[in-house]
């Protein structure tokens, strides 16, 4: 069977693939089970006479002012893309939905059947989206999507669940761009360039995830903004969706099991083996595995001092990790016991470097709200945020969800017996759910990113992109293109203003 997924192992057992085995016969790819269960109901309870449903995402506001889009194409690619209807996969649902509901008239047989018929089993809906990469204010549309068939308007909001999926992705990738522009203030006040900034948030954040996908496409959105992960899930699905044939880079490092294997008085010889085992390039040492402080003073600040010298002249690096300890307190007293140890040069911003064969990575407790504490006291201290790289996991990948920035899918616009409405919820209890209404554009209006309606201005500046129509993709970026439309400039949000707001 062909298998549209991507695959981590490839791995085949005789007659059945992993796969396969875990997931029940690929059920999984069952397009009509992408949708909450409710929504197999929904066909029936539209007006009589809609011929077209039509609907748009945005982001209602939340944490960060601007949204990074990103991600939408795997979605499309990986679940929507060409004749994604069969036979069985009709019979497989009729099945599971009669049991689910127990009762046999709620699945809409006759519907899914016309998309087979009528379509050959591709979706009959139509995508705009504003291009990946492109940063824009919170409560602008960011895609709409109608139906494009009078039979199966239901089809609209029937997807409305994998839709809305993209805002992990984008989430992650708002959530990371907000961390370099972080790290760009320092650079910026504290060092003579910015050329170490891609590699200077990396995702460590594998093991934190809820699972392999979801580790793929949150480590994907990270490198958005970056070029450094350990998550190499992300790296296959950007080779596979985005064209990327390597997205992202890491060096040999240890951890704290390859370091205390060697015995409480081996960590020395770890170290040791650390440098020899990899001659040249960079490699990273753990050093709290017992004394972070005894560990910088003494093994790295003298035992291991010309070792580390002799190698940083044929380009080999240190990077040093502790891992306990209060973030900005541990980062700054290890790079003065370097400093004490091998010497400083002050760089034309007048802060302090290390020598270039030697950096510090803090890896622990790292998120948006850390990392310009820790910079912040290392300028404090006269040292250079180019002296420090950061490691984060949970706060990057994980600790995010739908409402980081309330992100919602709602209908805007239907016909309705021939007549076009427009449709919109108000609650009276929250006014911050008010959604928009009719068909919605996106414009540049004097550089600013605003959302109007379709019939106003010119529809050829419309920003939102054909992607998707009649289950074929109509457009495809490359990650390159997406890193290139989200790269950091000029008319940025002032991302100090933004942290003292968040602080108060
Ligand atoms: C270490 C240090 C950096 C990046 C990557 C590593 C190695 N990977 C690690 N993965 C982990 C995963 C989970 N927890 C912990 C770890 S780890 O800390 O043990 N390391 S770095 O960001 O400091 N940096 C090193 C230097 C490199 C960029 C990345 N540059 C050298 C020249 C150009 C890039």
């Amino acid at each position: 069977m062909y298998r549209r997924g991507w695959n981590i192992t490839n791995v085949l057992i005789p007659g059945l693939s992993c796969q396969e085995a875990t997931m029940d016969g690929g059920a999984i790819d069952n397009v009509i089970f992408l949708a909450d269960s409710y929504k197999i109901s929904h066909h029936r309870q539209y007006p009589p006479g809609t011929t077209s449903v039509y609907s748009y995402f945005e982001s209602r506001g939340g944490r960060f002012p601007y949204t990074v889009f990103f991600g939408l194409q795997y979605i499309l690619k990986r679940w929507l893309c060409g004749p994604v209807v069969t036979k069985d996969m009709i019979q497989e649902a009729k099945d599971l939905f009669a049991a689910h509901f127990k009762r046999d008239d709620v699945f809409n047989e006759d519907g899914w059947n016309y998309i087979l018929e009528r379509h050959g089993g591709k979706l009959p809906i139509r995508v705009r989206a504003v291009p990946e990469g492109s940063v824009v204010p919170t409560k602008n549309v960011l895609f709409t999507v109608e139906s494009t068939d009078p039979v199966v308007p239901w089809v609209t909001n029937f997807f409305e669940t994998i839709f809305v999926h993209v805002w992990y992705p984008m989430t992650v990738a708002t959530n990371s761009r907000i961390q370099k522009q972080i790290i760009h203030h320092y650079l910026k006040q504290t060092h003579d360039h910015l050329d170490t900034l891609p590699y200077q948030l990396h995702d460590f954040g594998y093991r934190g995830t809820s699972s392999v996908e979801s580790a793929a496409i949150g480590g994907a959105g990270h490198l958005v903004n970056f070029k450094g992960t350990d998550t190499v899930a992300a790296i296959l699905l950007l080779r596979k969706y985005y064209h990327s044939p390597m997205a992202a880079f890491s060096i040999p490092a240890s951890e704290h099991s390859t370091v205390t294997t060697w015995g409480r008085d081996g960590e020395q010889g770890a170290f040791e083996n650390m440098m020899t085992s990899f001659p040249n390039g960079p490699v990273s040492c753990v050093s709290d595995s017992y004394d972070i402080w005894k560990c910088c003073e003494e093994i790295w600040g003298e035992k291991l001092k010309d070792m580390v010298i002799e190698r940083g002249k044929s380009g080999g690096s240190i990077v040093i990790r502790p891992d306990s300890g209060d973030p900005p307190t541990v980062v700054l007293k290890c790079l003065e016991i370097l400093g004490k140890a091998y010497g400083t040069v002050v760089n034309g911003k007048g802060y302090k470097c290390l020598p270039p064969y030697l950096r510090v990575i803090q890896g622990d407790g790292i998120s948006y709200k850390t990392i310009g504490s820790i910079l912040e006291h290392l300028k404090a201290h006269g040292w250079s945020a180019s002296n420090v790289t950061f490691g984060s996991g949970g706060s990057l990948l994980q600790k995010v969800d739908r409402d980081t920035q309330k992100c919602a899918f709602k209908c805007s616009y239907a016909v309705i017996n021939g007549e076009g409405v427009d449709v919109y919820k108000e609650p009276v209890t929250d006014p911050g759910k008010t959604s928009k209404k009719g068909r919605l554009a996106l414009h540049l209006v004097n550089g600013n990113y605003t959302t109007t309606s379709a019939n106003e201005g010119d529809p050829e500046e419309d920003l939102l992109v054909p992607v998707f129509e009649n289950g074929e993709l109509l457009k495809e970026y490359t990650l390159e293109e997406i890193r290139e439309r989200a790269e950091l400039n000029i008319s940025d949000t002032d991302i100090m203003k933004f942290l003292a707001e968040e602080n108060s």
